[in-house]
C-alpha cells in the first residue's frame, strides 16, 4: 500500500462516509498548484469550491492569520475585542451596505439571512406571526443544514432528513414569470426571495441576461427582499465582485463566504441596511466564532488581495479564454460549455461508456484536478491567480483528456 492508499484507507476506516472524493491525497497548495502524498504537482481547477479564489496559502493572508493567532484569537462577542469593529467597517464600506452580521459557514450566513428576513417580514413588512414566505429556486444550494434543505429540490441534499421546515415555496429558476405569479398571489405575506446568480452545484447554471433585474424589480414591487447567495459565486469569481454586478442591482441581503477568507479559516457574512440589519437585537442571534480576531484579519486580508491583485478583471479575461479555447475544441463527448469569469463547466455527453468521472480521474493522471457536479458536469473553477500561460496548460490537458477517450 503507497502513502496516498494509506491515508485513504485511514479515511475509509475512521471518518464518515458522507464523501467520494477523487482518489488524490493532497499535502501542498500553493496559488494555483496543490501536490500530492507523493510530490506529484497539480492545477488545481476546483479552488475547494471557490474558496481559494486567492489561491492556496496566500502569503498576506496567511501571514494576518499567523500575526493574529500568536496575538488572541477569540473572545466571544461577550466583550468587545481590537478586530471585529475594523473588519465591520472595512466589509461594509467595501460592499457598501450599512451593517454586518459574521457567522462561519456559508449555510449559517444562509441561516442568518432566512432569519432576518423573516424578522424584517413581521416587524417592518407586518406579515402575521409565523406565516411569512420566502421564494427559491429549484435546483438551488444554500448549505445541509435541516431548513436549507427543507428548500432543496435534490432527493440527495433533502432525502429522508424529514420533516421539514416550512415557509417555502420553490419556483423554476430562470423563469421569472414564475416568480412574478407567486408573488401576484401571496406577494403580501412572502417576505423575500432566495436566489444564486448562477447555480453553482445544479452545474453553473447561467440565468438569461436580465433574469436578475427583472426578478429584483419584481421583489421591489411587492415589498419583497431581494437575497442574493453569493457564497460561490462572490469575491470575484465571476468576473466581478459580486455575480450581481453584471446586472446592476443591489441585492436587499448579501452572502458571503467561502472565499472570504481565501480558504485559510471558515467566515461568512451577511450584509444588510439597518432597517433589515436591526430587526434583530441582542441575544437573539449569533454563534461563538461568528467575527473572531482571526476572522477579522483574515477577511480584511483576502478582502484587499482581491482589489491590489485584480482578481476580478484577471477573472473576467482569462474565463473567457477558457470559454473560448473549449468551445472551439471538437470533441464528442463537450455538449455545452458555460459559465462567467472562472465560474465554468463543460456538460460531457458519455461516450463509450465512459463519462465525466472518467474524464476527472484522466485529468488526475495528466496534472489537472476537477469533480464532477451531478453526474455528467464538470465544474472547471481555477483560482483567480492563475497566470494566462498556465491557464492555456491547463487548457491543453484538458483538451488531451478528453480526446483520450474519442
Ligand atoms: C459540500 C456543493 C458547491 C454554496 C452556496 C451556501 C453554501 C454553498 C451557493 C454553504 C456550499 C459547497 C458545499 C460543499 C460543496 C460545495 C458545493 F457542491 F455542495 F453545492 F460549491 F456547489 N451557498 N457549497 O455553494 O456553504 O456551509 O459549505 O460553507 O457540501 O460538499 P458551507
Amino acid at each position: 500500500m503507497n502513502r496516498s492508499e494509506e491515508f485513504i484507507e485511514l479515511e475509509h476506516r475512521y471518518g464518515a462516509h458522507n464523501y467520494h472524493p477523487l482518489p488524490v491525497v493532497l499535502a501542498k497548495g500553493e496559488g494555483a498548484f496543490v501536490w500530492d502524498v507523493e510530490g506529484k504537482k497539480y492545477f488545481d481547477f476546483l479552488s475547494a469550491y471557490s474558496a481559494v479564489n486567492q489561491g492556496h496559502c496566500h502569503p498576506k493572508i496567511v501571514k494576518a492569520l499567523c500575526d493574529q493567532a500568536q496575538t488572541l484569537t477569540l473572545t466571544s462577542r461577550a466583550f468587545y475585542n481590537d478586530c471585529l469593529g475594523p473588519y465591520e467597517k472595512y466589509i461594509t464600506e467595501y460592499f457598501g451596505y450599512d451593517k454586518v452580521l459574521p457567522m462561519n459557514t456559508g449555510a449559517e450566513a444562509d441561516e442568518t439571512a432566512l432569519k432576518l428576513t423573516r424578522r424584517w417580514g413581521y416587524k417592518v413588512k407586518g406579515i402575521p406571526d409565523n406565516e411569512a414566505i420566502i421564494i427559491c429556486c429549484e435546483g438551488n444550494f444554500h448549505g445541509r443544514t435541516i431548513s436549507i434543505i427543507s428548500m432543496s429540490s435534490d432527493p440527495d441534499s433533502y432525502g429522508q432528513f424529514g420533516p421539514y421546515t416550512p415557509g417555502f415555496i420553490q419556483i423554476p429558476y430562470n423563469d421569472s414569470k414564475a416568480l412574478e405569479d407567486v408573488l401576484e398571489k401571496h406577494g403580501d405575506k412572502v417576505a423575500g426571495f432566495l436566489v444564486e446568480p448562477i447555480q453553482g452545484e445544479a452545474g453553473v447554471f447561467v440565468p438569461d441576461n436580465g433574469y436578475l433585474k427583472t426578478c429584483y424589480d419584481l421583489c421591489k414591487k411587492h415589498n419583497v427582499l431581494f437575497i442574493a447567495d453569493e457564497v460561490q459565486t462572490g469575491i470575484a469569481r465571476t468576473g466581478k465582485l459580486l455575480a450581481s454586478d453584471h446586472e446592476g442591482i443591489r441585492p436587499d441581503i448579501i452572502i458571503l463566504g467561502k472565499a472570504l477568507s481565501g480558504g485559510v479559516i471558515p467566515v461568512s457574512a451577511v450584509l444588510a441596511d439597518d432597517d433589515i440589519m436591526l430587526t434583530i437585537g441582542p441575544g437573539e442571534h449569533g454563534s461563538t466564532f461568528g467575527g473572531f480576531c482571526l476572522a477579522g484579519k483574515v477577511a480584511v486580508a483576502a478582502l484587499e488581495v482581491v482589489k491590489e491583485e485584480k482578481l476580478a478583471e484577471k477573472s473576467e479575461y482569462l474565463g473567457q479564454i477558457f470559454r473560448d479555447e473549449m468551445n472551439n475544441f471538437k470533441s464528442e463527448m463537450i455538449e455545452l460549455v458555460r459559465g462567467k469569469g472562472l465560474l465554468n463547466a463543460i456538460i460531457i455527453r458519455p461516450k463509450n461508456g465512459k463519462e465525466a468521472w472518467d474524464v476527472c480521474v484522466k485529468m488526475r493522471d495528466m496534472g489537472v484536478l476537477a469533480k464532477p457536479t451531478h453526474g455528467h458536469i464538470i465544474r472547471f473553477a481555477p483560482p483567480l491567480v492563475i497566470t494566462e500561460p498556465e491557464l492555456r496548460e491547463a487548457i491543453e490537458i484538458i483538451k488531451k483528456a478528453i480526446q483520450f477517450f474519442e
